[in-house]
């Protein structure tokens, strides 16, 4: 990683201003990143901006104005219009994904030298022509990285900052459960010595009691299609990002080695999310149906199949194996 963390401070170097992306619908994962590289990049007497719509911000997550209210570091936020101000020679850093489309403003891409930085499975429609594109799935999150990055430059972090980066580990971990190493749990030691506040974390953390009640409505109905394979079937049109939720959640249960949740993206289109703890090949199942993934955690997106022929199809590869 001391390879990696050289090369950004090259780059920082290089520049006279920043401005740090994260992917649309920001998770506290991709939001906390952002945070951490504005401050360490601000520590190299650079002016780094994050691009966000922070009148926004209370539809992805209802507490984290009160975070940015207790933030002592002051961050500067752009967006459409006002990134055109921007002066001197300017980079962009893309955190916590690589595909031009899942990002909060595509277009930035073709104006300004780009590097990528995430931790998810490389798709084959990842940016291209960047300065630099570093992707590692082995880590747990990019608040994981960003973490060590802050280390290696010797940065005591935000306290609110380090409470996001926190929460960003927990959130892309589901709880220090999938893809945690020693490094994860050290990154969070790192945090909590920063002065990561566990209260405000739990504030940030916390879900809205409706969006829990769907999910276990949903969760209520799953069932097994083998001895230890759960499917979950959501009704009405759902995204991703819940898909996967119950994935995850269902693979708290006894029994479950494997999970399968799918559901109506759009018309015509169904997405399905799967899981395993690792012993079970999900990704195997998901490539056959067009999709991708790595054996704990892949999905795929299908299109002009009833939800009925899906699940077959699901049922019908599982037994294959
Ligand atoms: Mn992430």
């Amino acid at each position: 990683m001391q390879e990696l963390f050289e090369k950004l401070n090259e780059l920082i170097s290089e520049y006279d201003s920043f401005i740090v992306m994260g992917h649309k619908d920001p998770d506290l994962d991709s939001l906390g990143s952002c945070l951490g590289l504005c401050e360490i990049i601000e520590s190299f007497n650079k002016k780094a901006y994050i691009f966000l719509d922070d009148k926004n911000l209370e539809n992805y997550n209802s507490n984290i104005n009160q975070a940015f209210e207790k933030m002592e570091k002051s961050v500067t936020c752009v967006n459409e219009k006002s990134y055109k101000k921007i002066k001197g020679k300017t980079l962009l850093i893309i955190t916590d994904t690589h595909i031009k489309d899942r990002l909060e403003y595509p277009d930035l891409v073709d104006k300004f030298d780009t590097v990528v930085l995430d931790h998810h499975i490389k798709s084959k429609n990842y940016i291209k022509d960047t300065r630099f594109l570093y992707i590692d799935t082995n880590l747990s999150s990019m608040s994981e990285l960003i973490t060590f990055y802050s280390e290696y430059v010797n940065i005591d972090l935000d306290n609110v900052i380090a409470t996001i980066l926190l929460a960003g580990i927990e959130i892309d971990t589901n709880g220090f459960n999938l893809k945690t190493t020693s490094r994860t749990y050290e990154a969070a030691s790192t945090l909590m010595e920063m002065g990561a506040d566990s209260i405000l974390k739990q504030e940030l953390l916390k879900e809205s009691k409706e969006e829990y009640m769907k999910r276990a409505t949903f969760i209520r109905n799953s069932f097994m299609i083998s001895d230890s394979i759960a499917m979950c079937i959501v009704n009405g049109t759902t995204n991703s990002k819940e898909l996967a939720e119950i994935s995850e959640e269902l693979l708290t249960f006894e029994d479950v080695e494997a999970s399968f949740t799918l559901g109506k993206l759009e018309d015509n289109l169904i997405g399905v999310s799967a899981r395993s703890l690792g012993e079970f090949d999900v990704s195997e199942i998901m490539k056959q149906m067009g999709g991708g993934g790595h054996t704990s955690n892949a999905a795929t997106q299908v299109k002009d199949k009833t939800i009925k022929e899906v699940k077959q199809e699901i049922i019908d590869l599982v037994k294959e194996i």
